[in-house]
């Protein structure tokens, strides 16, 4: 007896399961083709946008809270997937930076477009240094202007030549975009070039991702 019970209520759960199915197709058209996975590593001095930029992403609503360490988060694009490791920037956190570098296939270098003179000086060492690592040689780099919506935010071909962005990554894809970490739209746009690069340097194919 318990048996036929049982086998009525698998039944059951399998029409279920196929009636959802048909629903989704139907409404909702066939689940999304796999996008490809890659690691990238976002790094810039504490302030500049890091973590409230991914959280954004992410369409997290949590505060954002300064980062102890580093931070994974798994960022969708409509085209790829990336898996972001954030290091904090704190003087402390960045002599380890280079810990992370090994296995990573893009870098995301973050800066407060606005912040002050002294910062910007630390921004672009730091910036030399990573950039020169021999774990990152090549690798597509994205530099993020952060906070273009206060009012003393640099130009982008102010932040280039402080960075000296054309002599230094002559020997890789870069782009340097403009963004506004508040605004998931702004934030989107300004990854757009950075996945380009990976995936013409990668392929389609690096990995398979479905979120
Ligand atoms: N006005 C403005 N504030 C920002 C922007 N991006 C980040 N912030 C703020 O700057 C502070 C530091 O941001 P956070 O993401 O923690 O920086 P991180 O140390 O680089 O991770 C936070 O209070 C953010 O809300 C931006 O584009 N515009
Ligand atoms: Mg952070």
């Amino acid at each position: 007896m318990t048996t036929v019970r049982e086998c009525v209520l698998l039944a059951f759960a399998f029409c279920r399961i196929g009636l959802y199915t048909c629903y989704r197709r139907i409404f909702y058209g066939p689940p999304p083709p796999p996008r490809p996975g890659f690691s990238a590593i976002c790094i810039g001095i504490t302030g500049a946008g890091k973590s409230k930029v991914l959280a954004v992403l992410c369409s997290e609503k949590d505060e954002i809270i300064p980062t102890q360490g580093f931070s994974i988060k798994d960022v969708p694009f409509e085209n790829a997937i990336l898996h972001v490791k954030e290091i904090g920037g704190s003087e402390m956190l960045r002599k380890y930076w280079k810990k992370y570098y090994r296995g990573v296939q893009g870098i995301i270098f973050v800066v407060d477009s606005s912040c002050d003179e002294d910062t910007l000086k630390i921004a672009s060492e730091e910036f030399c240094k990573a950039i020169m690592d021999p774990d990152l040689a090549g690798l597509p780099l994205l530099v993020l202007l952060n906070s273009i919506d206060q009012s003393k935010a640099r130009s982008i071909e102010e932040i280039t030549n402080a960075f000296n962005i054309n002599e230094l990554c002559s020997e890789r894809k870069w782009s340097i975009r403009n963004c506004y970490a508040c605004d998931a739209d702004s934030a989107r746009s300004a990854f757009k070039p950075f996945i380009e690069n990976m995936l013409e340097q990668y392929g389609h194919s690096n990995d398979n991702n479905r979120l």
